[in-house]
Formats: C-alpha cells, sequence, structure tokens
C-alpha cells in the first residue's frame, strides 16, 4: 500500500501541520496532488529493505542441480530387456544358438539339426511321413517338412509325422507358439500350423511381431541411445515406435522436459510482466537467475508515464494517476518497487 509519505511529491516542502496557516510557496508540482495527505514529510522514499527480493533465482535447486541429474534414470529404465522370446518360429520349438552364421554353410555344426541339404540322413519317412521330400529350415535348427505327405492327413488324428490334423491341433495354439492372442489352424497337409490368425497385443509390455517396442519393453532403447542427453524414453501407444517426448539435451536450445532453461533469455521474455531489460543466465539447464533482470524505465526518473512494463505502469497509474498524468518522479519508482512488483 501506498504510504501518505509518498504522496509528498518530491521538491516540493510541505508540512502540513502548518499548511492550513501558511501557504507555502515554491510547491509547483505539488499542488497538483489532490490526493496528497496530511502526513509528516520525510524523505521519500523508505524502501530500502525490498531491494533484493526481486533477484532471486528461478528453479532454486541451486547447487545440487550443477549436472544434468537425468543421467542416473536413463541406466535404470531398461532393465526390463527381455528381448521378445515370443519371436519364435513354428513348429520346432528348439532353440538357435549362437552358431547361426555357420547356417548356410551346408554342414551340420553344432547346434544345428540340418543345414540345406545336409539332412543327417533323415527324410519324410523318417519323420514319420509317407512321402514327399524333407528339407532344412532356413535357420537350421529343425526339419521343414512342410513338403511331406501323410496319408492319414485329415482323418482328424495326428497320426505319424503330423503336427496336427484338422482342427486337432493336439493342444497347441496361438499362445504356445509366442503369440499374445488369435486362433491357430493347422495347414492342409497336416505338416504345419498355421498362425495367419494368431496376433501380438499392444499394451502387453512384451515386443512381439512388427511392434518396435511395448510399453515398458523398450528393446534396450533409452534417450540417450536415441540421441538426448537425459530424460525418460517411451514406448508410443500403438507400439509402433518410440517417444521422446519425455527426453531432453542440455544445451540444444530448446527447453526439453525436465529442464527450467536453455541457454540465457532476455529477462523480459522470463517475466514480461516484471523485466524489461537484463539477461537472465541459464545454469546446467535446471536454474534460471534473474538477478541481473530489471524493470528498467520503471526504476528511474522520467516524463509521465516513462514505465516500460506494462504490467507495472499500469499497476502504479492505478495507484497514483500523477505518475501518468504528470510525471513519474521518484515516488512513481517507490510505488512501482513497492506495491507493484518492480525490480530495480
Ligand atoms: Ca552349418
Ligand atoms: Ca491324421
Ligand atoms: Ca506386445
Ligand atoms: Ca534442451
Amino acid at each position: 500500500m501506498a504510504s501518505p509519505l509518498a504522496q509528498i511529491r518530491s521538491g516540493s516542502i510541505l508540512i502540513s501541520l502548518v499548511s492550513s496557516l501558511v501557504a507555502v510557496s515554491g510547491c509547483a508540482s505539488g499542488d497538483a496532488e489532490s490526493e496528497s495527505f496530511g502526513g509528516f514529510s520525510t524523505s521519500a522514499g523508505n524502501n530500502t529493505e525490498d531491494d533484493d527480493d526481486s533477484s532471486d533465482e528461478i528453479g532454486s535447486e541451486g547447487e545440487d542441480a550443477t549436472s544434468t541429474d537425468t543421467s542416473e534414470e536413463t541406466t535404470s529404465t531398461d532393465t526390463s530387456g527381455e528381448e521378445s522370446t515370443s519371436g519364435e518360429e513354428s513348429t520346432s520349438g528348439e532353440e538357435s544358438t549362437d552358431d547361426s552364421e555357420n547356417c548356410g554353410n551346408g554342414v551340420i555344426d553344432d547346434g544345428e539339426v540340418c543345414d540345406g541339404d545336409a539332412l543327417d540322413d533323415q527324410d519324410c519317412l523318417s519323420q514319420g511321413f509317407d512321402s514327399g521330400t524333407l528339407a532344412c529350415a532356413d535357420d537350421c535348427t529343425a526339419f521343414d517338412a512342410s513338403a511331406c505327405e501323410s496319408e492319414a492327413c485329415g482323418n482328424g488324428a495326428i497320426d505319424g509325422g503330423e503336427l496336427c490334423d484338422g482342427s486337432n491341433l493336439g493342444g497347441a495354439n496361438c499362445v504356445g507358439q509366442g503369440y499374445d492372442a488369435g486362433t491357430l489352424a493347422c495347414v492342409e497337409g497336416c505338416n504345419a500350423f498355421d498362425e495367419s490368425a494368431c496376433t501380438y497385443t499392444c499394451g502387453n509390455n512384451q515386443i512381439g511381431g512388427d511392434e518396435v517396442c511395448d510399453g515398458s519393453a523398450l528393446d534396450g532403447e533409452t534417450c540417450a541411445t536415441q540421441g538426448f542427453s537425459g530424460g525418460s524414453l517411451a514406448c508410443t501407444a500403438d507400439c509402433s515406435g518410440f517417444d521422446t517426448s519425455g527426453c531432453s539435451s542440455c544445451g540444444n536450445g530448446v527447453i526439453d522436459a525436465g529442464e527450467v532453461c536453455d541457454g540465457n533469455q532476455s529477462c523480459a521474455t522470463v517475466d514480461p510482466d516484471t523485466y524489461s531489460t537484463g539477461t537472465a543466465t541459464c545454469s546446467s539447464c535446471t536454474s534460471l537467475n534473474t538477478g541481473s533482470c530489471t524493470s528498467g524505465t520503471c526504476c528511474t526518473s522520467g516524463s509521465a508515464g516513462t514505465c516500460d512494463v506494462d504490467a507495472i505502469l499500469d499497476c502504479v497509474c492505478a495507484l497514483d494517476s500523477y505518475c501518468c498524468d504528470n510525471n513519474w518522479d521518484s515516488i512513481c519508482v517507490d510505488e512501482a518497487t513497492d506495491d507493484c512488483g518492480a525490480a530495480c
């Protein structure tokens, strides 16, 4: 609130107790102030304790925010890096080993069931079928019996090498084949499952099929591997890709998630209702120091209405129309500081 003392204009000499008795001349500007009250005139400025209040830091983490504290979360987020165990193909459940680089050399190496034409002396007959040509699966981990024929195929019973027969799937289903849901079927030749109606579910936190990621399952990716310096990586709702909106990079000039600032800013952009001059300095993207920001011309005496921060100008002139109608004097400056939030 404006002190009545503040209503005494600088340069005027006014002693209210005697003003009714003695008209003191020389109050050139003071006479215009009809709102003046009968307070004692001392000095105009009693605003000393307010000087420092406006120069505090925004985002006050201060010293513990010196380094990018986002780094630790990136390392811990993806511990669920179980790759999709669901991705195994087709019929035989044998897992592949790391000898896959030897698959295709025509020699049955350790961990391989067969390799190309090398079938370990097996054929369709030995696999329980009646005719046809046995092959090796592309990954060398199983035989490919899809060209083998069974005379008993179609009788509804699983005979010989048959994996299934019609609706008889031998208890197999899509989930058992590594999918999340769907309906498993048997191919016409009874020698393979038809997985075409099996599906993966987006949202089960397991990566399957074409999914790039699923919820917390990020396939080992982090904000860092995506080119950012910190933050938390997420997966898009449809599992088709990564959501980097929670990632940040201090120094890219963009205020990312978790950052207070990135680079120095003009004070006027930090808080246009308070500042008009100066530069706010950004520290480690975690704190913004506005200590050198000021309210510019609102802090100095000048002609009427010279305060260049609109919000402060409006505030002061609502309190004291003299400041806009006559002169922006030191009392207006005090009012700006004391009552209207100016940083001077
Ligand atoms: Ca081989
Ligand atoms: Ca059969
Ligand atoms: Ca999934
Ligand atoms: Ca940034």
